[in-house]
């Protein structure tokens, strides 16, 4: 079948929107018809070059409300009509890593899903006969795209796609990295570094644990009224004070926060998120990812004295088994997702998306179909 899709040829070439082919689902795969899709700021990072596992040509794209169009052979829990959330992590049910409740991370096609692709090591999508590679095992910048079935998570048909495609990562991994990997408790202080998609749904999360008080960090200013707006008790803008961050929320909360949050990418700034944790018990999460050769440092002694460095990958939640709940909570008005879609556009001007991105002017893009 022939689609429109936005085309990565290059790293840091601008997406080209043009008509691709996709071949039908084989075993065990699912087309889906993308209603719309998110931009996260992993796509921008993948298509800037530094991310490691950045095959090129591809459909990038990972946020999609979608709908089942066709089922492959076997595929037994999803018929045509269905909507989906396509899973960046799935959730086969069986590897070791969804047997245990630490972790989110199933790794059943995993060497599949993020060398870009299908789990029997073929490709779906090309052009003129050049293969193009899928990203993240979901492809959503298009209009059509196939998926596992392992990758999909049913949800409520009553849900606008058009603002759940945010669950498929920015709002579930703020919210989850709070609940599920920091397990912030009631009282807690917590500082957030980076106020995007990713940032402002920590501070969504942090409410939700009944955190006592909310410090929003972004050199953005025009960031605060949304932070305040979520729950932020507190907004800084590193700029405005002549010592490091760190220093500026030490003072702030006597000691440090209880926990912190890193949602930009930069390793300079997650050594700032630990060392402004308190000496004891501090817990600082990282959620931004950073580019090939990029690496975290610290004193030992940070460590030596009580504090924590995590990480989290879609906030710790198991997609096909969890995500639903986060769609209800959504339609039951306990998660917020209207006011983080600041834009919405059509699949040809996504490139604006990206640069509204770069430029620190829109919480998400949403590309509708
Ligand atoms: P975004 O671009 O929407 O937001 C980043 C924010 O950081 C912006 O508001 C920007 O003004 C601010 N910022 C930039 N530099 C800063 C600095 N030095 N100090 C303070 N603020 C600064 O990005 P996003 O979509 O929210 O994603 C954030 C990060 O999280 C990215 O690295 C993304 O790749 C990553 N991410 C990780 C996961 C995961 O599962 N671990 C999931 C989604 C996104
Ligand atoms: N390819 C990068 C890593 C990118 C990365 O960490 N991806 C996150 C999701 S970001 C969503 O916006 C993730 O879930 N990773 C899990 C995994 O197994 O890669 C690199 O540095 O190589
Ligand atoms: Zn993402
Ligand atoms: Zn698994």
């Amino acid at each position: 079948m022939k689609i429109r899709a936005a085309v990565a040829w290059a790293p840091q070439q601008p997406l080209d929107i043009t008509e691709i082919d996709i071949e039908g689902p084989r075993a065990g795969e699912v087309l889906l018809r993308v209603v719309a899709t998110g931009v996260c700021h992993t796509d921008a990072f993948t298509l800037s070059g530094d991310d490691p596992e950045g095959a090129f040509p591809c459909v990038l794209g990972h946020e999609g409300g979608c709908i089942v169009e066709e089922i492959g052979p076997g595929v037994s829990t999803l018929k045509p009509g269905d909507h989906v959330i396509p899973l960046y992590i799935p959730e086969c049910g069986h590897c070791e890593y969804c047997a245990s409740t630490k972790t989110n991370l199933c790794q059943s096609i995993a060497s599949t899903v993020w060398t870009g692709y299908m789990p029997d090591g073929t490709r779906r999508f090309s052009k003129g006969g050049e293969p193009i590679f899928h990203y993240m095992g979901c492809s959503t910048f298009a209009e059509y795209t196939v998926v596992p079935e392992i990758a999909l998570a049913k949800i409520n048909p009553a849900a606008p796609l058009d603002k759940v495609c945010l669950l498929g990562c920015g709002i579930t991994t703020g919210i989850g990295a709070v609940l599920n990997t920091a397990k912030v408790e009631p009282g807690s202080t917590v500082a957030v570094f980076g106020l995007g998609g990713i940032g402002l749904s920590v501070i969504q999360g942090a409410v939700m644990a009944k955190a006592g008080r909310i410090i929003a960090i972004d050199t953005n200013p025009g960031k605060f009224d949304m932070a305040r707006a979520l729950g932020a008790t507190d907004c800084v803008n590193p700029h405005d004070h002549g010592v490091s961050v760190k220093e500026v929320i030490v003072d702030m909360t006597r000691g440090g926060v209880d926990y912190s949050f890193e949602c930009i990418g930069n390793v300079e700034v997650m050594r700032e998120a630990l060392e402004c944790t308190h000496m004891g018990w501090g817990v600082a999460t990282i959620i931004g990812v950073a580019g090939a050769g990029q690496e975290i440092r610290t004193r030992p002694f940070q460590l030596v004295t009580g504090r924590t460095w995590k990480g989290t990958a879609f906030g710790g939640v198991k997609g096909r088994s969890q995500l639903p709940g986060y769609v209800e909570n959504y339609l039951d008005g306990r998660i917020e997702i209207d006011p983080m879609v600041t834009h919405v556009m059509g699949l040809e001007d996504i490139n604006r998306a990206f640069d509204l991105m770069h430029e620190s002017k829109s919480i998400r893009s949403v590309i509708v179909f």
